[in-house]
């Protein structure tokens, strides 16, 4: 199987400086070497173009930079349906999890049905209406179900891209009032950090995992490291504590592995200026790696 690399130097889904650093980070993290390394033939399509917020003026303070985004999501959106289409495992690298909409519109041009699992501290489930900063990276998980600006909900040409039987949040302990509601009001199954201290990882993940396998042609990943807690990956915009632990992320990696469903994955919100040493980073490539296969023994 060929793994393709995808950068998106995005961040204009959020407000600090740094995360279109998070290609760079990763890559400089050793990602590529250590994927071959498992066996895995690699091949790195490098960045995708996207403006410099200081050229850009806000206009619409609940969307800030849509134009923008809604364009370099429609080019990610052409970038892994290609790959996709080669029949390889796309990698996208973020930048800010907006990319997200934009990678989820590539690969349901050919995974029809596809299962989601959003490891995040947060639930990316705002809108325009519900949205607390107009940050357009707190939003992809509603767009991809058809939630949200319209420009944004039909990237690729067609929503909704994902049902909510299918979607699984995994990691969550920070979620806006009315988002809230918005998650209730369209049931998608969200397992807090309540749900990972009581339950434990393994059985969250064997549940997650059977969500959104059930009747899908794969699965999606998409990882935000702020998912992680602080102290192994504080170089993120928005760390919140008591995340998922080092150990946890690792098995819920290897579980994912070893469902065979899963077909791609994002690794978004590393920023390395506010990191320590590309802890983060390094972070990411350990989780990747851990998703690709590798093991102890
Ligand atoms: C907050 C923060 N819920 C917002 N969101 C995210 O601005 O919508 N931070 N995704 O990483
Ligand atoms: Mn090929
Ligand atoms: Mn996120
Ligand atoms: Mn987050």
């Amino acid at each position: 199987k060929m793994i393709s690399i995808i950068g998106v130097p995005m961040d204009l889904g959020q407000n600090r400086r740094g995360v279109d650093m998070g290609p760079s980070a990763i890559r400089y993290a050793n990602l590529k070497e250590r994927i071959k390394r498992l066996g895995y033939k690699v091949e790195d399509r490098g960045n995708l173009h996207v403006p410099t917020a200081e050229t850009y003026k806000i206009e619409n303070e609940k969307l800030k930079y849509l134009p923008a985004v809604v364009k370099v999501s429609e080019d990610i959106c052409k970038e892994v349906s290609a790959v996709v289409k080669e029949g390889h495992f796309p990698i996208i690298l973020g930048g800010d999890h907006s990319i997200a909409i934009g990678s989820i519109a590539g690969l349901t041009q050919v995974y029809k049905k596809l299962g989601v699992i959003w490891f995040d501290a947060h639930a990316d489930f705002n809108t325009a209406e519900t949205t607390p900063s107009g940050n357009i990276h707190g939003m992809p998980l509603a767009c991809s179900l058809g939630i949200g600006h319209e420009d944004l909900i039909n990237i690729g040409g067609f929503s909704p891209k994902v049902a909510p039987e299918n979607v699984v949040i995994v990691g969550a302990r920070s979620v806006d009032p009315e988002e809230r509601e918005l998650i209730k009001q369209h049931g998608i199954t969200c397992f807090t950090m309540h749900e990972v201290d009581k339950m434990g990882i393994g059985k969250v993940m064997e549940e997650a995992i059977r969500i959104a396998s059930e009747g899908t042609d794969g699965i999606h990943l998409s990882l935000d490291l702020d998912s992680i807690d602080p102290d192994m990956a504080p170089g993120v915009g928005t760390p919140v504590l008591g995340g998922v632990t080092y150990r946890e992320g690792h098995l819920a990696m290897e579980m994912l592995y070893q469902s065979g469903k899963v077909v791609s994955c994002d690794v978004v919100e590393v920023n390395p200026i506010l990191d320590k040493e590309n802890k983060t980073a390094r972070t990411a490539v350990e989780m990747v790696c851990s998703l690709l296969g590798q093991s102890v023994l």
